[in-house]
């Protein structure tokens, strides 16, 4: 049988994919990532090496012919997938309007790091887009870590999941927003009191057992979180 691949840059950077790390890892459902080189990469994806339906950008989840593009869509494959949706029909929808809202965040919050010209390394232009990365901290982030408090409170007065009693791919989505946040714009992060649930989730979700231990295994070391980017 075909296995799951995640087709990404081989960099060490958490990047888009972790998204999509975070949920086989909490499964315990075993995955590869077969790209070795950026050459691979631009092959496969950027010149429809892969063949069938053409996807755009990295990261892309792969199990044989099947192969599919887009974090949020990946993300919420998976979570239909391996049960990990809410129970209602209106609470699946909600929680996909809060994976889209995760995905804007981090695209948002990237971007900043990219003003003068967002395919480059941040290295080729700190000083230019400096002045992007500030407002964002200072206008944006709290913005939408407000949003995420609220929507965490309204279940079980923040002190689970964003919905119902059970584990979604939201959730882990959050998580791993939340992740990024903290580590780009970590005085942003760290000044945020008004929202204490959501930085308790944060904590909560990471001692985890199966993610408590990929944050120690060398799969995580191969790609920890990035500190200039967001993603
Ligand atoms: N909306 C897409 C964005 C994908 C994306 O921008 N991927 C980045 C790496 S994380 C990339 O390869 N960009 C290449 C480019 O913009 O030319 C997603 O969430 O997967």
């Amino acid at each position: 049988m075909a296995e799951w691949e995640i087709l990404y840059y081989n960099l060490p950077l958490a990047g888009r994919a972790e998204f999509i790390r975070l949920i086989f890892e909490e499964m315990g459902i075993s995955y590869s990532e077969p790209i070795k080189s950026f050459d691979e990469i631009r092959e496969m994806v950027f010149n429809n090496g892969i063949g069938g339906f053409p996807v755009q950008f990295p990261p892309v989840l792969r199990k044989g012919d099947f192969h599919l593009g887009q974090t949020p869509v990946i993300c919420k494959y998976l979570g239909e997938k391996f049960g990990l949706v809410p129970k209602s029909e209106e609470e699946k929808w909600q929680a996909e309007q809060v994976n889209a809202t995760i995905h804007d965040f981090v695209a948002e919050g990237r971007l900043a790091f990219h003003g003068k010209r967002w395919i480059d390394s941040y290295h080729n232009q700190k000083e230019e887009t400096q002045p992007y990365i500030d407002w964002v901290a200072k206008e944006r982030i709290p913005k939408w870590l407000k949003y995420f408090e609220e929507v965490l409170k309204r279940n079980n007065d923040g002190q689970g999941f964003l919905f119902g009693s059970e584990l979604t791919y939201v959730d882990l989505g959050l998580l791993q927003c939340l992740r990024g946040c903290e580590y780009s714009y970590p005085k942003a992060f760290e000044a945020a009191d008004y929202c204490p649930l959501l930085k308790a989730f944060k904590t909560r979700m990471e001692a985890r057992p199966k993610l408590a231990a990929y944050y120690k295994s060398e799969r995580y070391a191969k790609h920890p979180q990035d500190t200039n980017s967001m993603m």
